[in-house]
This record gives structure tokens, sequence and C-alpha cells, in this order.
């Protein structure tokens, strides 16, 4: 008895003090109610990733940069890759497994992107990483310009590359160590984002 008749006064007190503040408040400003009524937007449904890049940057004593774009195709995924700074010849290029280039040797992007459990091996083979892009050959001012179409790695599904890691190594893969192909130290790296 005794709380409801505390719950009683306590209401009588709060009542008449919401009410003026409601009308308080309504004096004071346009009344909002149409505004918050209006239905949120719907959500829009996120579009499909088409593209993505990753801006590649040297590893700590490296100059390698550039940058590798990836789109989507009926046929694969093309590949597009730019990047300065090499030696000239064959360099190792995959898609490692974490977008994670943190570490100054680039060690953080963990091994080759590998969602089946395979083995290492060329672009072209049967048995490989979907990571496994093979190598990518820069000219005598150590320059890359390459464009072809990868038909393993993709932008959904399993074998999706988006937020992998792009290494670039400093000796050729020979496509077929395992699991690394003998590709030497990671000269730069970059993390496969959304791109529009
Ligand atoms: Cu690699
Ligand atoms: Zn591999």
């Amino acid at each position: 008895m005794r709380t409801h008749a505390r719950l009683g006064m306590a209401f009588t007190l709060i009542a008449p003090l919401s009410l003026l503040a409601g009308s308080a408040r309504g004096a004071q400003s346009t009344p909002t109610p149409a505004a918050a009524a209006s239905p949120a937007p719907a959500p829009q449904p996120s579009a499909p990733i088409t593209r993505a890049l990753a801006v590649v940057r040297p590893t700590q004593g490296n100059a390698v940069a550039g940058d590798v774009t990836f789109t989507h195709a009926s046929d694969g995924l093309r590949v597009s890759v730019h990047l300065t700074g090499l030696t000239p010849g064959a360099h190792g290029f995959h898609v490692h497994e974490y977008g994670d280039c943190s570490a100054p040797d680039g060690m953080s992007a963990g091994g080759h992107f590998n969602p089946k459990g395979s083995l290492h091996g060329g672009p072209a083979a049967s048995a490989r990483h979907a990571g496994d892009f093979g190598n990518v050959e820069a000219d005598a001012q150590g320059v890359v310009t390459l464009e072809y179409t990868d038909r393993l790695a993709a932008l959904s599904g399993e074998n999706s590359i988006l937020g992998r890691g792009v290494i670039v190594h400093a000796k050729p893969d020979d496509l077929t160590t395992q699991p690394t192909g003998n590709a030497g130290g990671r000269l730069a790296c970059g993390v496969v984002g959304a791109a529009k």
C-alpha cells in the first residue's frame, strides 16, 4: 500500500511537469512528429563488388611501388599490374592470406592465399593456390606493365581475394617449390580493397 501511495504521489508530481515540458517544447520549436513519422530510407542492397584495387607500397629498405587493379569479367578476373622500382626480370607475384602489410618485411601478410588447401603452382596449373599469380616481368627500367586474366581468383565466393594481401617478391617464383615457389623476400605489399 505504501509503495502504491508513493508511486501515486510521484505520478502526480511528474505528470504535470512533463505536460509543462511538452507544451514548452511545442511553443519553442516547430513540432517534429511529421519528420519522425516519415519512414527511414530503405537500405540499398549493396551492389556486388566488380572492381578492386591494391595500392602496393615498398617494404622496409625497398623501393617497389605501384597498383594492381582487379576487375570481374565473364571469363575470370582481369588483373592489371603497374609497378616501378624493381630489378629487371621475373619477380614472384602472389595474393597472400592477410591484407596486413604492417610488418616492415611484409611477413604479416601470411602465406599464399589458399582457401582450398591446394599445392603451390603456377597460374595455369590445375593445382595451385588461389593467390598463385606466378611472376611479373620487370623491364630494363624496372617497370612492370601487365594485363592478363586469372581463371581462379575472384572478387566473390570462396576464392575472393578482397581484403587479402598482394606481395611482390625479390626472386622469381619457380612455380614448383612448396609452398612458396622460393620467391624470396617481400619487396612490396598492398591490400586488395573494393574500388569504384
Ligand atoms: Cu608471395
Ligand atoms: Zn602459392
